[in-house]
Formats: structure tokens, sequence, C-alpha cells
């Protein structure tokens, strides 16, 4: 199976891109299982096949310990990571090709306590995986905006040691041109430098050119994909890149 970490801060399309995701993919007829981690979550846009919930009470976890709702989350996941084996049974007997985790809204709480890349590790086991970063058009629409979203999505891959995909969610609500002024800046950090230059001033000119050095040497310039969620739009794309990662290049999915 190949696993697939969605990320990214609260509100920046996870679970919507998770259910635009599989859609997609069970259309093009390819097997998926999805996975909710957000032990808090009421509505979700998709129906999960394996659940979080199932394993940890997060009403109860509040009530019970008098938590508030970021205190019962952490108490939440952490009391998961000993059900992670049992995840990953249930996922594996899913034999989906296609796993989408789409993780917890409050990304600093998943991402920055142990037992967030823990539970992550635990699911995939050995199999393949990487992270799909989103940075949201709300934010990633100014310069530095897109700056500090890709600083806090090279952080998170810190974090998760997986290859990531970073994709520009909600495109739909950019003009055409701003997506393209977007891309444009994650192919050619000399683009983004000019639009600093431009746009801001202060603390961050004067360090932009050090941080954009250290982006370039990371590889943290990868081009973004821009996907709408909403639209159904850059699934495609997403899916080509995620075929690359996962296996140079190759449709195993369609070996079987
Ligand atoms: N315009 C637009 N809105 C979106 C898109 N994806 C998600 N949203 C909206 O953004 C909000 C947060 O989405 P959600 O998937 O719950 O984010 P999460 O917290 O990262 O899981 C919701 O109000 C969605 O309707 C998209 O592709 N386009
Ligand atoms: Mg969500």
């Amino acid at each position: 199976m190949f696993c697939s970490v969605i990320v990214g801060t609260a509100g920046s399309g996870k679970s919507m891109l998770t259910a635009s995701l599989e859609k997609w993919l069970t259309e093009s007829d390819l097997s998926v299982a999805v996975v909710n981690l957000d032990p808090g979550v009421e509505d979700l846009p998709y129906t999960s096949d394996v659940d979080i919930r199932e394993y940890v009470d997060y009403a109860e976890v509040m009530n019970k310990y008098g938590l508030g709702p970021n205190g019962a989350l952490v108490a939440s996941l952490d009391m998961a990571v000993s059900f992670a084996n049992e995840l990953r049974g249930e996922i594996v007997d899913t034999e989906a090709n296609y796993v989408l985790i789409d993780c917890p809204g409050q990304m600093e709480l998943f991402a920055y306590r142990n037992s967030g890349p823990l539970m992550i590790s635990s699911i995939r086991g050995q199999d393949p995986a990487l992270s799909i970063y989103l940075l949201d058009s709300n934010i990633a629409r100014t310069p530095a905006g897109y700056l500090s979203s890709m600083l806090l999505g090279l952080s998170i891959s810190i974090r998760f040691g997986l290859p990531q995909l970073n994709v520009l969610s909600k495109q739909d609500i950019l003009l055409e041109n701003q997506v393209q002024e977007i891309v444009g800046w994650s192919e050619d950090s000399y683009l983004l430098e000019e639009a600093l230059d431009t746009s801001e001033g202060g603390l961050l000119r004067e360090y932009s050119d050090s941080i954009l050095r250290m982006l370039d040497d990371l590889g943290g310039a990868a081009t973004v994909i821009p996907a709408s969620a909403k639209q159904m739009s850059g699934m495609e794309t997403l899916y080509g890149e995620m075929q690359r990662i996962f296996a140079g290049g190759e449709d195993y999915a369609t070996e079987e």
C-alpha cells in the first residue's frame, strides 16, 4: 500500500482534499482507503474506512479530565498511539493500494508532539509514504504569506521525515494569473525575491535573501501543485506526482 499523509494548518482544506482525492482515485479505478485521524471532528466530507474515533472518545476525555479542546485533542492522540497497530491492521485489511490519511485540524498539536509522527510511522509500517502539505490560497496569495507557508511546510517535513508534495489548496478562490504567479515563485526563487522586494519591508526584506537561499538548498522550492477540492481540479497532476515519488513513475496499482 501507498500512504499519503495530508497535512496543513487548520482550515487549509485537508479533509475536503481527502474527499476529492478519494473520489478522483476511485473514479480512476484505483482502490482507496481513507483514514480519519482527527478524534474531535464531528462532520467529515467523506466516509472513513478507518477512524480514530472508534478508539478514543474525545468528548469523554474532555469531561473526564476537565480539558479544553486542545488539551483533549493532545490527550486523545496520546491515548490513540497505543492503538496504532490496530489502526494499521484495519487499514491492511481493506487491501487498498492507496491510503489517504486525513490529519487533525490543529496541525501543530499533531506534528509537534511525539504522538503524531509516532502514529504515522506505526500506521505506514514499511510501506512507502509521502506527505501532501497544503498551502492555503488565502495565505499563500501574498509573497510573505507564501514564504511563511513554505517554511512551515519545511518544518513539517522535518517532523515527519517523509518526501513531501506541496499543494496550493483552494486555487478556485484565486484568479488564474495569481495562481501562475505563485507557481512561478515556487519554480524560481528569484521571482519570489522580486515580489518580496516590492511588497515587503523591515525584517523580512532584510532576511529574505538568506531564507530563500536556504529553501533553495534544501529543495524546499519544489513546484507547488495548484488544486481545488471544491472544483476537483489539480487531482491528475497531484496523482502523477504521487506516482513519481511512490514508484518512480510506474503505476503499480494497475498491475493487479
Ligand atoms: N473555495 C474553496 N474552499 C475550500 C476548498 N477546500 C476546502 N474549502 C473550505 O475550507 C474550509 C476548511 O476545509 P476543511 O477541509 O475542513 O479543512 P481542514 O481543517 O484542513 O480539514 C471549509 O469551509 C471548506 O469548505 C476548496 O478547494 N475551495
Ligand atoms: Mg479536517
